[in-house]
């Protein structure tokens, strides 16, 4: 969920807020070029394998007051046989802005279009099963123009938990490397340690411990009271304002392990080697009975 959030959050970051005035009203025609090869993860890796969501060109075209997007994916959108489809575009005009939620799953297929003013329009979509998919709908206003777009798809699993995802405007994230998955014990100091290997220094920090604690250090330590697993989230942001983000888990375990496992383990030997003695002496009983027994007998 907190992935999620943040990742509506990146999308927000292109919000525009700008209007001008311009009120000549003229046909537009443009294109978009966001590339192949470069759908994310959740974590922000790259996973060029997955094509069928990957946006590759935008084309925009407007006549009279209909606009129709063409959203070219390098791979048909109809190899997404059993899964989950979420294209969300955001469309700031010279007038007004557009939010467009696309669903499309083996359950349901629905579309909502507004403006961010709450006003409801209708929207087309064609070209699922190839991969162009087609919105077209009327701009509120013949004299609107262009100013900017945002357009991300993303394939969910079952949880609604995003999977892979592609947006244009590309993506500019730091390298961020937040370390590896940790163990300790409760009150046990520990160290944490955040590499950045891309963009501009200085670099501002944030570690989010997962225990409502945070630090602004690039290089904090920190102690558990209690026991439990924790997702740390590292940010960074670099002198440009571009933002990284890496992950961690923390296991918190019983507190004094070390001590109270040593001395559990030294109980555990004594009972074994009292349970042992105790073992043998019997069989030496019963082996003096059955010996005595047998020399009884044989009298
Ligand atoms: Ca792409
Ligand atoms: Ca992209």
């Amino acid at each position: 969920m907190k992935r999620k959030m943040i990742f509506l959050g990146l999308v927000l970051v292109f919000f525009i807020s700008t209007l001008n005035g311009s009120v000549v009203a003229e046909d537009e025609e443009l294109t978009f070029n966001d590339g192949a090869g470069d759908v994310f993860d959740e974590e922000f890796d790259k996973h060029p394998e997955v094509k069928d969501i990957d946006i590759t060109t935008i084309d925009y075209t407007k006549t009279g007051k209909t606009l129709t997007l063409d959203i070219n994916l390098a791979d048909d959108i109809k190899k997404l046989s059993s899964i989950e489809l979420v294209l969300i575009v955001y469309l700031y005009t010279s007038e007004q802005e557009y939010q467009i939620l696309y669903l499309y799953s083996q359950l349901f297929e629905n579309i909502s279009a507004s403006t961010l003013e709450e006003e409801f329009i209708d929207v087309d979509i064609s070209g699922f099963n190839t991969n162009k998919l087609t919105l077209t709908f009327d701009l509120i206003n013949e004299s609107e123009l262009y100013e900017d777009i945002i357009v991300s798809t993303a394939k969910a699993d079952i949880a609604q938990t995003f999977a892979y995802t592609d947006i244009y405007p590309n993506e500019e994230f730091l390298d961020v490397d937040a370390g590896d998955d940790k163990e300790g014990d409760v009150g046990e100091s520990i160290s944490f340690s955040a590499a950045v290997t891309s963009g501009v220094p200085p670099y501002t920090y944030e570690w989010d411990f997962g225990d409502g604690e945070i630090s602004e250090e690039q290089n904090p330590t920190h102690s558990y009271s209690e026991e439990g697993t924790y997702d740390v989230t590292l940010y960074v942001m670099d002198d440009d304002g571009i933002e990284g983000i890496d992950f961690l888990t923390v296991t918190i375990g019983e507190g004094n392990g070390n001590g109270n496992g040593n001395g559990n383990g030294d109980d555990g030997d004594n009972g074994s080697s009292g349970i042992l003695v105790f073992v043998g002496l019997i069989v030496l009983i019963v082996i003096v009975v059955i010996a005595v027994l047998f020399f009884v007998f044989k009298k």
